[in-house]
C-alpha cells in the first residue's frame, strides 16, 4: 500500500477551519522572476514572496513522490517511492506531544516511520529536517534525483554549491566548517503535523517547496511580534491559541509552489495535507549586515546568561592585564558555538569560503561592488569589538577577506 489513510472527521473539521479563513494572498507570486528583480524586491528589501508551481513541475521529486487524484483532491504521497531511502536515520518530532518549547523528538529509520504511516498509525509524527540531499551525495549520487535549486536562489552562502550532479571533491575543494556543512532539508508529515513559531537559524532567509500537499503560513514582519509574545516576553508556541493568531499574515501554500521567507521574519507552518517538502536556509552576501546583528545579539545574551563566569575569572585572574578578557571572550565563544551554532571565528571563515569560491556565477550575484560594501559595513563594526582584538583566527579570516576586497 502506497497511500496515506486519510484523515478522521474532526482532522477534516480543523483542515475545513483553517481553509475557510485564509484572506487573499498579499504577496506577489511569479512565474519568473530575474535575478536582479529578486535582489532588489525581495533580498535586499527583505519581503516574502512565491514562486508558482512552474518552479517545480520538472523536479523528480515532483513525479516521484507525488500521485496525482481527481480534480479538488488533494494528491497522495508516495510512500513506497520513499522506502528508497528506508534506511536514512531521520529526526522525527511528535507534534502530538510538546515538551516545554519542542516537541517530543527522536531519531529512527526513515522506513519506521513509513511503516507506520502505511497503516493509519503515526499521525502525530513529522519528519524534520532529514538531510536527504547530503546523504544522496555521501552515497555518491547526484541531487538531480530529487531536485534542482532555482536559478535565483543559488547565490547561497551557507550550503554546498548547487550541482546536480555528484559531486567530484577536489583538494581545492573550500573546507566547510561545521556550522556551515548543510541546511538543505526535507520534511514529511500527515495532514495537521506542524511546525511551531520560530525564527531561522542565524537569522537566515529560507525557502519552502511543497512537492506534494498544501501548508498554510503565519508570517510575522520583525517589527510585529508584540502580539505573539507572553506575559514573560517568551514566544508562544502555537500562534493558533492567540486571538486573531497574533496578527500574523497567513499564506496558503498550494502544491508545487515555493515560498521565500525573509531574513528574521518568525513564522509558523501547518500541514493541510500529507506533505513532502524541500527547504534550504541560506543566506548571501546581502543578507551578512542581518545575519552580523543577530550574532551580536546571541552574544549578548550568551554573556548575560553566563555573567557570574566573568566574575570568576576575573576573581581568578585580577584585572591589571587583558589575561581575564582573553580567556572570557574563549569561554563566551564555546557557548555561542553551541548555542547560535556558530560564533565569530566560523562566521568570519564562512565569508572568506564564499568569496574565494562563490557558490553561484556573477549574473545569478550581487554586483562585486555592493558585496564588498555588505562586508566592509560588518567589517568596520566589528573592528571596534574586543574578539577581534582576542579571537586570532577571525583577524585571520579577515585579512584573507580584505585581500580579495576592491
Ligand atoms: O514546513 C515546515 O513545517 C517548516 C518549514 C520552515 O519553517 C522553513 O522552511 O523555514
Amino acid at each position: 500500500m502506497s497511500n496515506w489513510s486519510g484523515v478522521t472527521a474532526n482532522e477534516n473539521d480543523e483542515i475545513l477551519e483553517l481553509l475557510n479563513h485564509i484572506p487573499p494572498r498579499v504577496f506577489p507570486t511569479y512565474d519568473i522572476l530575474t535575478y536582479n528583480q529578486f535582489l532588489e524586491n525581495h533580498l535586499i528589501l527583505n519581503k516574502p514572496f512565491l514562486f508558482s508551481l512552474a518552479a517545480t513541475s520538472k523536479w523528480s521529486a515532483s513525479h516521484k513522490f507525488r500521485i496525482p487524484q481527481a480534480e479538488g483532491i488533494a494528491s497522495q504521497p508516495n510512500l513506497s517511492a520513499l522506502q528508497s531511502y528506508a534506511n536514512h536515520i531521520v529526526p522525527v518530532a511528535n507534534t502530538l506531544q510538546q515538551q516545554f518549547s519542542e516537541f517530543e523528538r527522536t531519531e529512527r529509520p526513515l522506513g519506521e516511520v513509513l511503516d507506520l504511516w502505511e497503516t493509519g498509525e503515526g499521525r502525530g509524527l513529522y519528519v524534520k529536517d532529514w538531510h536527504l540531499m547530503a546523504e544522496i551525495e555521501s552515497e555518491g549520487r547526484g541531487v538531480e534525483e530529487i531536485y534542482e535549486v532555482p536559478e535565483c536562489l543559488r547565490d547561497d552562502w551557507l550550503n554546498p554549491p548547487c550541482t546536480p550532479h555528484p559531486r567530484k571533491t577536489t583538494s581545492n575543494d573550500p573546507k566547510h566548517s561545521a556550522s556551515t556543512s548543510d541546511f538543505r532539508f526535507t520534511y514529511l508529515g500527515p495532514p495537521l503535523t506542524y511546525t511551531p513559531l520560530h525564527r531561522d537559524v542565524y537569522g537566515s532567509y529560507s525557502w519552502s517547496a511543497n512537492i506534494v500537499g498544501r501548508k498554510v503560513w503565519w508570517l510575522f514582519p520583525p517589527d510585529q511580534l508584540d502580539r505573539v509574545k507572553d506575559e514573560h516576553g517568551e514566544l508562544v508556541f502555537d500562534v493558533r491559541e492567540l486571538e486573531d493568531e497574533g496578527g500574523g499574515i497567513k499564506v496558503l501554500q498550494q502544491e508545487g509552489e515555493i515560498i521565500f521567507v525573509p531574513s528574521g521574519w518568525h513564522h509558523q507552518v501547518v500541514n493541510l495535507d500529507f506533505c513532502i517538502s524541500i527547504n534550504h536556509n541560506f543566506f548571501s552576501s546581502s543578507t551578512l549586515p542581518r545575519i552580523y546583528d543577530t550574532l551580536c545579539l546571541s552574544q549578548e545574551r550568551v554573556e548575560e546568561a553566563i555573567l557570574d563566569v566573568k566574575e570568576m575569572i576575573i576573581e581568578r585572574l585580577g584585572q591589571q592585564d587583558d589575561a581575564w578578557e582573553k580567556e572570557w571572550v574563549e569561554e563566551t565563544q564555546g557557548l555561542l558555538e553551541r548555542d547560535a551554532g556558530w560564533g565569530w571565528n566560523g562566521f568570519w571563515e564562512t565569508i572568506r569560503n564564499n568569496l574565494g569560491h562563490p557558490p553561484a556565477p556573477q549574473q545569478l550575484s550581487p554586483p562585486k561592488y555592493k558585496v564588498d560594501e555588505w562586508i566592509k559595513e560588518i567589517l568596520q563594526q566589528f573592528k571596534l569589538r574586543r574578539e577581534w582584538v582576542f579571537l586570532e583566527d577571525a583577524r585571520n579570516n579577515i585579512a584573507d577577506i580584505e585581500a580579495m576586497l576592491n
